[in-house]
């Protein structure tokens, strides 16, 4: 694995990468890209008296700083937010496959990365325990011989996507909007698994465990130990995957077992999978309590301090849009007059039934075409055009909305310590001219 620190470099060889790549993220510009944001703003702003007061312009939501850049065997130049533990975004535009290749999936680790030679598939086991008659120990052939195999698109989502725009800042990675993705996953159903197990009536919460190494290294501590209530658990879109894409797993994803948790926080959806426990009460590891995974249930003060005691925990994500063929800081040629515009839209264990796209500021909205998910809780595609009455520095803003009618709100909504569930409308700064 090899980072990249500077911009400079990547620009030399791929001046189109490196500019999408500058554009894409907050605190990203640097050297040529500087002059880019000089231009934008010195342009005619045509739409510039509907611009609400106060917004930053998006062009301007960017400053100088440093945009690593992960190079590594099996992915496409991914945005580095950390290396300990390793942490990369997709950028936006690298979001347009239908199926999220696995060499465009963002990565969220909270320890260390299991040893590849560690997950012998011959020899892994998963077991199902806790408030059941019957524990199961089972091999990964047990689980592809008892339980019938069923293939999806599930979109997965980390809580925190789209954090960068908080205000104030948050702690924790700065998402933009990339860390979603939306793979075609195989395997079994949770839902068959516990059932096998006879569970109790006294069986209400699950825990999950992985085999992935605390970063300290400790071994009585979990990199991430979450749990969900077990009606989300019997869903019938709530998998145990060996498979993504057709492929095993990549070994980054979590390979050779995985859970899949569709339209909740990506933190539930356990990498390297070794147990699952049944429990009458919530389940109390690793990534529980306080304000991890945890929203106000009535809205704080931005930037207070809080301990989390009498937030709830994040169940279903909220509706988002991402644009996919135009990146943040595009320079379009003079007179272009019609831009086509598409992406993909999704709302947690919801689905997104309309995406607007304006230009002026938010003071006219466009709707574009939307299709239907092939199977629930995959994203949907969006695709349309905007009209431009001149040339200058324009906004593309793309809104969905839920079949709850519920919308992207204009700014990050319901501040939380930990920075999740920024839903805000996107935005694209484009120069035509
Ligand atoms: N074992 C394990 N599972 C994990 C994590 C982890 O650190 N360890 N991170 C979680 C989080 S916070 C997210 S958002 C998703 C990210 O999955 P990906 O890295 O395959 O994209 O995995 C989840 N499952
Ligand atoms: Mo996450």
């Amino acid at each position: 694995m090899k980072t990249e620190r500077s911009l400079v470099e990547l620009f030399a060889s791929d001046p189109e990468r490196a500019e999408a790549l500058a554009w894409g993220r907050r605190g990203a510009l640097k050297g040529v890209s500087l002059a880019a944001v000089g231009m934008a703003l010195g342009a005619a702003m045509p739409f510039g008296t509907r611009m609400p007061g106060g917004l930053l312009p998006a062009a301007l939501a960017q400053s100088a700083g440093d945009t690593p850049i992960l190079r590594m065997d099996g992915k496409v130049a991914l945005i580095l937010l950390g290396e300990r533990p390793l942490v990369a975004e997709t950028p936006e535009i690298m979001l347009d496959d239908d199926v999220t290749p696995a060499d465009k999936m963002f990565i969220r680790n909270n320890g260390q990365i299991p040893d590849r030679f560690a997950a012998d598939p011959k020899t892994w086991r998963f077991r199902l325990d806790g408030e059941v008659n019957n524990p199961l120990d089972l091999s990964l052939g047990d689980l592809e011989s008892r339980f019938e195999a069923v293939t999806m698109r599930l979109q997965m989502e980390c809580g925190g996507n789209g954090r960068a725009a908080f205000v104030p800042e948050t702690r924790g990675n700065q998402w933009n909007n990339g860390a979603i993705s939306n793979c075609e996953w195989t395997g079994v159903r949770l839902r068959d698994v516990i059932r096998a197990a006879g569970p109790k009536e006294s069986a209400r919460f699950t825990g999950h465990f992985g085999a992935d190494p605390h970063l300290s290294g400790a071994t009585d501590r979990a990199a991430i130990s979450r749990g969900m209530p077990v009606a989300k658990a019997m869903e019938e879109h709530t998998i145990i995957a060996t498979r993504m894409n057709g492929q095993p797993i990549p070994q980054i994803h979590g390979y050779p077992l995985r859970l899949v948790v569709p339209g909740w926080p990506g933190s539930l959806s356990q990498k390297w999978l070794t147990r699952i426990t049944l429990l009458a009460e919530p389940h109390r590891g690793q990534g529980m309590g306080g304000t991890s995974y945890r929203l106000p249930v009535r809205p704080i003060v931005p930037g207070s301090q809080n301990d989390g005691a009498t937030f709830a925990d994040m169940t279903s994500m909220p509706v988002r849009s991402v644009l996919t063929n135009l990146a943040h800081g595009t320079r379009l040629p003079a007179n272009t007059r019609r831009v086509d515009l598409r992406g993909h839209a999704w709302a947690g264990d919801d689905e997104a039934r309309a995406v607007h796209v304006s230009v002026d500021f938010g003071a006219t909205w466009h709707e574009m075409a939307l299709s239907p998910p092939p199977n629930r809780y995959s994203w949907q595609r969006w695709a349309g055009a905007v009209e431009l009455p001149s040339d200058g520095y324009f906004e593309v803003w793309h809104r969905a909305t839920d079949t709850k009618g519920r919308m992207q709100p204009h700014v990050a909504p319901n501040w939380n310590p930990q920075g999740y569930g920024a839903n805000a409308i996107g935005r694209a700064a484009i120069l035509v001219g």
